[in-house]
């Protein structure tokens, strides 16, 4: 009864890990004892619009690899005190390190060596004297690379949307960044209404079918900026970044009726579904768990209010 993934949806996919690809620069960080050469390729990166962090004492290369999250790390091979390959080692010895790249600078000539390195994390060599534009060439494919299947992996299957461990990392970094900046956050649960009986007349697949339903307008109707996860099963979760939830209730009200208007079809019916909402702000400079919790109370206040609903 259910369709496979249409055309359409996988172009929307794809247009939401490229927009994701979109909203920040590429991290880099070089790591290098000569500093002038550092410097050289600091800039050439930084002129292609990059952002760079150097670090030119190789011990402190783990502490400033972990403080700027990059999308790449170039690093010489050849530094006194410590072996680049015994470094790349230990950074991928982190699991969020795991799929980094790692772009080895060296000069060296010797194929067994170049063979280690890569088998122990290196995933390319840049000769030197670098080119740099070869250079800034090689490292934006490797981080583009590297940010599409980061989005993949930490993507839900099903909607191509955050998941639940990635929603609450972004929840926890947001409301940090909008206690520095000052501005209003707003955190809403969606959960679908008697969904049970969606998948119980219609068969899992239709479940699956509507799940993607709401997946699709969340991301149509919110803005580009907004945070959307798959919160569970059948419950979504929103950050409406700069929205206060006086307006989050307003927009989120807007979407509800359009959902709740739209119809599903199979090829013996046609049936339409609802969500209910929980509304919960950043006043006072709650902690995640805390705005967790009070969306929840909102929401499950909703469903008592008799469902298709949102509340704040
Ligand atoms: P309500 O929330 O209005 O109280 O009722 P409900 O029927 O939605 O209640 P509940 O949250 O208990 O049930 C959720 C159902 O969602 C149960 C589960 O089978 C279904 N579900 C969860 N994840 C998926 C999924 O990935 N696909 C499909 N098709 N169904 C799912
Ligand atoms: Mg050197
Ligand atoms: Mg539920
Ligand atoms: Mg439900």
């Amino acid at each position: 009864v259910a369709k496979p993934l249409e055309v359409n949806e996988l172009a929307d996919w794809l247009d939401h890990f490229a927009g994701a690809r979109a909203e920040t620069r590429y991290s880099i960080v070089i790591v290098d004892d000569d500093q002038l050469l550092a410097a050289a390729y600091a800039m050439a990166l930084r002129q292609a619009g990059m952002q760079v962090t150097s670090v030119s004492d190789p011990a402190q290369a783990i502490e400033v690899i972990a403080a700027a999250a990059p999308d790449l790390i170039l690093m010489d091979l050849q530094m006194p005190g410590i072996d680049g390959i015994e470094l790349a080692r230990v950074i991928r010895q982190t699991r969020r390190h795991l799929s980094l790249p790692i772009l080895f600078l060296s000069a060296e000539q010797d194929t067994q060596r170049q063979i280690l390195a890569r088998r122990l994390g290196g995933d390319d060599f840049i000769p030197k004297p670098v080119d740099l534009d070869r250079l800034v060439t090689l490292v934006r494919l490797r981080a583009e690379r590297a940010r599409s299947l980061r989005a993949v992996m930490e993507s839900d299957s099903l909607t191509g949307l955050l998941n639940h461990a990635r929603f609450k990392e972004r929840l926890v970094l947001e409301l940090e960044r909008a206690r520095r900046h000052g501005h209003t956050l707003s955190l809403v649960i969606f959960d679908l209404d008697h969904f049970k009986s969606v998948n119980d007349n219609y068969g899992h697949l239709v479940g699956d079918r509507v799940i993607r339903g709401l997946a699709r307008s969340l991301q149509k109707r919110l803005r580009r900026t907004d945070v959307i996860g798959r919160y569970g099963g059948e419950e979504f979760a929103a950050l409406l970044i700069g929205t206060a939830p006086a307006e989050a209730h307003g927009i989120i009200e807007h979407l509800r009726e359009r959902f709740a208007a739209a119809s599903f079809d199979t090829e013996s019916a046609s049936f339409s579904v609802t969500f209910s909402a929980g509304i919960a702000g950043n006043a006072g400079g709650v902690e995640a768990e805390a705005m967790i919790s009070a969306a929840d109370a909102a929401l499950y206040a909703a469903k008592r209010a008799g469902r298709n609903r949102v509340m704040v």
